[in-house]
């Protein structure tokens, strides 16, 4: 459920912090499904869980992790955060009708160690339509909602994620960011205006992508483990061209289906209606 409350600070600040959004067992479910997941060099594939080629400054990233197993599935549409998402992606009832609700368009794990972070990234100045905050008519409208959250705990020193509050409506490019890095080892410490959002295991943060953000670097020992759901429109499309396997849309609810894989073929007669169906 939403609540006023809700409504009122993630418009003000462009993120929420969901506490205790994963049960104890479900974070001990997920942490067992990422040490079963063998440390595979980047571009390597496990099954359908893809290593992504990133800088080594930002760790390791296992791109489709829905496909890791249950715990990861179910979190498709976890009833912690699935209603907040669809209302502040908005459009509900325009297209359900064919499509699902929303869209996840990228999900993944990220585990960092020490001296490992993401710069700066991201604020309202872009106006790129894919991440952006909208509200309009009464309604919120934003192209991608993500949820992240933590399977360990993240404090002072674990390279928390960091969020400039309000940056997702800014019209001007933070000074810092305009000559900020993403990669090489770039991190969002002593950005002007940037907090850090600490959380224990379990918690996770909804926030809309157009927000300024990026990670502390982790300074202690000891890894940081989140996963990282993105959520848009059913008119999206894969960021990075990664589909969902026949097997996991087979097993996924109706309702999981449409927001993994939401498309739908209208074919004529003659046309053999399977050949364009994903499952
Ligand atoms: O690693 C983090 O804490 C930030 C994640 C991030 O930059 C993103 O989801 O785009």
């Amino acid at each position: 459920m939403i609540t006023e409350m809700d409504a009122y600070l993630f418009d003000l600040r462009g993120y929420l912090l969901l506490r205790g959004a994963l049960s104890p067992e479900e974070v001990k479910a997920l942490n067992e499904g990422l040490d079963a997941i063998p440390r595979i060099a980047p571009g390597d594939w496990h099954g359908y869980v893809h290593r992504e080629e990133t800088e080594d400054t930002r760790g390791i990233a296992y791109q489709q992790i829905y496909e890791a197993g249950e715990p990861f599935e179910r979190l498709i549409d976890h009833p912690s955060w699935i209603d907040k998402v669809k209302h502040f992606v908005g459009g509900e009832g325009t297209f359900d009708w064919l499509h699902g609700p929303v869209f996840i368009d990228e999900n993944f794990a990220s585990i960092r160690g020490p001296g490992e972070a993401i710069g700066l990234h991201s604020g309202g100045h872009t106006g790129v339509k894919r991440t952006q905050f909208r509200y309009h008519n009464g309604q919120f409208h934003c192209g991608q909602i993500n949820i992240l959250m933590a399977l360990t705990d993240i404090g002072p020193g674990d390279g928390g994620t960091m969020v400039i509050p309000g940056s997702h409506k800014s019209n001007l490019v933070h000074p810092q960011l305009a000559r900020a890095k993403i990669s090489s080892g770039a991190s969002a410490d002593d950005v002007e205006g940037a907090i850090e959002v600490h959380m224990k295991a379990g918690d996770a943060i909804l926030f809309v992508d157009a927000i300024a953000h990026g990670s502390a670097k982790r300074v202690n020992d000891g890894e940081r483990r989140i996963l990282v759901y993105r959520y848009g429109p059913t008119w999206g499309n894969f960021r990075f061209g990664y589909t969902p396997s026949p097997e996991l849309l087979e097993r996924l609810t109706p309702e999981q289906r449409g927001i993994a894989y939401p498309w739908k073929q209208r074919t004529p007669p003659h046309v053999e209606a399977a050949r364009l169906q994903p499952a």
